[in-house]
């Protein structure tokens, strides 16, 4: 199974989102796809093509070390574009930074997931909520960034991780399919 860690938002914080990037977003930007509000989450780490029973100690490492921790408030702010605004591939909604609560999340998921055997590129973190995945024929984007990330301003809580199995569907779609909930402690 393909699998990958999130921070989980509110029903109500997805939708937020949701409306900027299915209304002013997909309207700037027609070549993209919106990713579905229930989709709507913030990558901790990604793992990859993982057999049952390393997600099972996965899970039983997790538990332990999640119920210790407190949910965390992040404010939601700006938008960019991966890998750049010229040729994105993806356009997101920011965290604004610093957050430390957040960053120490990310290491501690990290370094469970490391002592279990997973490896992972030396990448920074960094926090963002994919909005829309983009057709290679976009172009630059930067106006359109630029008119809507103005928009983007919430308050939001993590109160769950959650681990997802990715599938790709045959119209170039991935579902994502909750395996388990993590809940912090409040
Ligand atoms: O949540 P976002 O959209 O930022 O891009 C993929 C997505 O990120 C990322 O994992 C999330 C769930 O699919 N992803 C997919 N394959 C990846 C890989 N090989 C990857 N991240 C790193 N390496």
């Amino acid at each position: 199974m393909r699998i990958f860690l999130a921070a989980e938002f509110s029903r109500e914080v997805r939708k937020d989102l949701f409306v900027i990037s299915s209304r002013k977003l997909q309207h700037a930007a027609p070549l993209g796809r919106c990713v579905l509000e229930e989709n709507l989450h913030l990558t901790l780490v990604f793992l990859g093509e993982t057999g049952t029973e390393t997600i099972a100690v996965l899970t039983h490492q997790l538990r332990k070390l999640l119920a210790a921790r407190r949910s965390i408030s992040l404010q939601i702010s700006g938008m960019g574009a991966f890998p750049d605004a010229v040729n994105p591939r993806v356009l997101w909604a920011g965290v604004q930074q610093p957050n430390e609560h957040l960053s120490s999340l990310q290491r501690d998921v990290e370094r469970v997931c490391k002592e279990i055997g997973f490896s992972f590129d030396a990448r920074p973190f960094h926090p963002h909520i994919t909005l829309m995945r983009c057709s290679r024929k976009q172009g630059d984007v930067s106006h359109i960034i630029e008119s809507c990330q103005e928009n983007i301003r919430f308050e939001a809580v993590i109160s769950s991780v959650v681990l997802f199995a990715s599938q790709s569907l045959p119209d170039g779609r991935s579902r994502y399919t909750p395996i388990a909930i993590y809940p912090l402690g409040s």
